[in-house]
């Protein structure tokens, strides 16, 4: 017997700009995720000063949610959904973000998304930031290196918690908030934050430093939140890839702790309300000069987050005899000193295949945190065909997604975990965030669009269709 419970939120996930499209229309400003060019074929991505040149973006069309949004919700009831995550893109309600006023046609685009959904029962689960801060913010204040963001996000937060405050319950401040900790890829501290580097300047110090306003405006969106509706529920988001020690020589234990670091900082920050200890060590330590202001203490202490929402795909290993790779752009979980490892197979992007480790990861934030957890974002990102009947036999991502279900079920069942609902990433096709690419497919339903753009944007359903709906409606028992 399952287990989870009856009001066990099965979902699907997205994010405004990999899904929507519509980048200009309904009064929409360019967002920092608008001047990211595709990156296929193994070339990154690569951020522009221009919002259109020759050069492809993406995310400008991605998928056309924005004029499918009825077509693509009634496929989503079809499927069984309960819930549905995505985030409201920052600049269709503030197209430059500091604004007096918001964009009413915005905010009408998703008065009809979230009234489309209740009409099927499906609860909307909201991102408020998941890269698409306005563009202007990062031109004009250098994104969350200034306070004056703060200002702006939380002015974002408050208008749409209440506008929607009857309308949606669940609610995330920053998708995966944590991953610009890797500072060898410029595109996250650029989509996390609105931030580029300055020659000279030490990258982790500058990081941080936007972190901690980050961390600020989290909190006070929590707290403006929760006064305009005390029902709310809102979380934290981060990435998470946990860490192996590749053997057990305390080296290597020691070593993967660290690195564990850098996943905890964030989540310790907004579910305890303060700066973990080895934090402040490494501020002194390194010598980096984080200006806090006076009264951020409390600010954090009054809004810690209800949840803790997490992306769940893949971990990594570390060995302490390897010399540290500091070259490469990584954005695959690898990191310095990782190594392969050896028990756990990858998928064509190099992401390891490790149910287990969810189930890990759900055990370790469950005992260090205590709060109620919510896994939203997993999936397989893959390559895959149409036959010539036009079905699309996916048998490897129901393999993942199948696996990955049993350990969450063993985290609740055998080990009490606390979880409110499982989102798949991506369920519908949509363009990959670290490649750009539409090749790299995580969907149950496949949309006809290919990485230079061409295609019909047509839906249709694929073998993981089926089985997802057989999943959702026995809750969990029917893999
Ligand atoms: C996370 C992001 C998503 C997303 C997913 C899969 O980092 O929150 O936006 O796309 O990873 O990554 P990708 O699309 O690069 O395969």
């Amino acid at each position: 017997m399952s287990e989870l419970s009856k009001d066990f939120l099965w979902g699907g996930a997205f994010a405004a700009h990999q899904f929507e499209g519509g980048w200009n229309e309904g009064g929409k400003g360019p967002s920092v995720v608008d001047v990211l060019t595709a990156g296929a074929n193994g070339v990154p991505r690569r951020i522009t000063d221009k919002v259109e040149t020759d050069e492809f973006y993406p995310n400008h069309e991605a998928v056309d949610f924005y004029h499918h949004y009825k077509e693509d919700i009634a496929l989503f009831a079809e499927m069984g959904l309960k819930c549905l995550r995505t985030s409201i893109g920052w600049s269709r309600i503030f197209p430059k973000g500091d604004e007096a006023e918001p964009n009413e046609e915005g905010l009408q685009f998703y008065d009809d998304v979230f009234d489309e959904l209740m009409k099927y029962g499906i609860e909307p689960v909201i991102t408020l930031s998941h890269f698409e801060m306005p563009l202007h913010l990062a031109r004009e204040y250098g994104g969350f290196r200034s306070r004056k963001v703060v200002d702006c996000f939380v002015k974002f937060a408050e208008v749409v918690f209440e506008r929607y405050k009857n309308k949606v319950k669940y609610w995330m401040t920053f998708n995966e908030i944590n991953n610009k900790m890797d500072v060898r890829n410029p595109l996250f501290l650029w989509t996390n934050s609105g931030v580029l580097l300055k020659e000279g300047e030490n990258a982790k110090e500058v990081m941080y430093q936007t972190a901690h306003h980050e961390l600020v405006a989290s909190a006070l969106a929590v707290a403006k939140g929760k006064e305009i509706n005390p029902a709310f529920e809102i979380g934290a988001m981060v990435s998470h890839v946990p860490i192996y020690p590749s053997t057990s020589n305390p080296e290597d234990i020691m070593l993967a702790e660290e690195y564990m670091r850098d996943r905890y900082f964030f989540p310790d920050v907004q579910v305890r309300g303060y700066y973990p200890s080895y934090a402040l060590k490494e501020f002194e330590r390194k010598g980096y000069n984080i200006v806090m202001e006076e009264g951020d203490d409390e600010i954090l202490l009054n809004g810690k987050v209800d949840y803790l929402g997490f992306s769940y795909y893949m971990s990594t290993t570390v060995s302490s005899e390897v010399e540290p790779d500091e070259s490469a752009e990584k954005t695959d979980g690898g990191l310095p000193h990782g190594v392969d490892n050896p028990y756990i197979q990858s998928s064509d992007w190099g992401w390891a295949i490790d149910p287990t480790g969810l189930r890990y990861t759900l055990n370790r934030f469950y005992d260090r945190y205590q709060l109620p957890m919510f896994i939203v974002e997993n999936g397989f990102g893959a390559v895959d065909t149409v036959e010539e009947d036009g079905s699309i036999h996916d048998e490897a991502r129901i393999n993942y997604l199948g696996a990955h279900i049993e350990a969450l079920k063993a985290a609740v069942n055998e080990d009490g975990v606390d979880l409110i609902g499982y989102t798949p990433w991506g369920i519908m096709d949509i363009v990959s965030f670290t490649t750009g690419e539409m090749k790299k497919r995580y969907g149950m339903i496949y949309v006809d669009r290919d990485n230079e753009g061409n295609g019909t944007m047509k839906r249709s359903k694929k073998d993981s269709f089926d089985w997802y709906k057989k999943v959702i409606q026995s809750n969990g028992e029917d893999l």
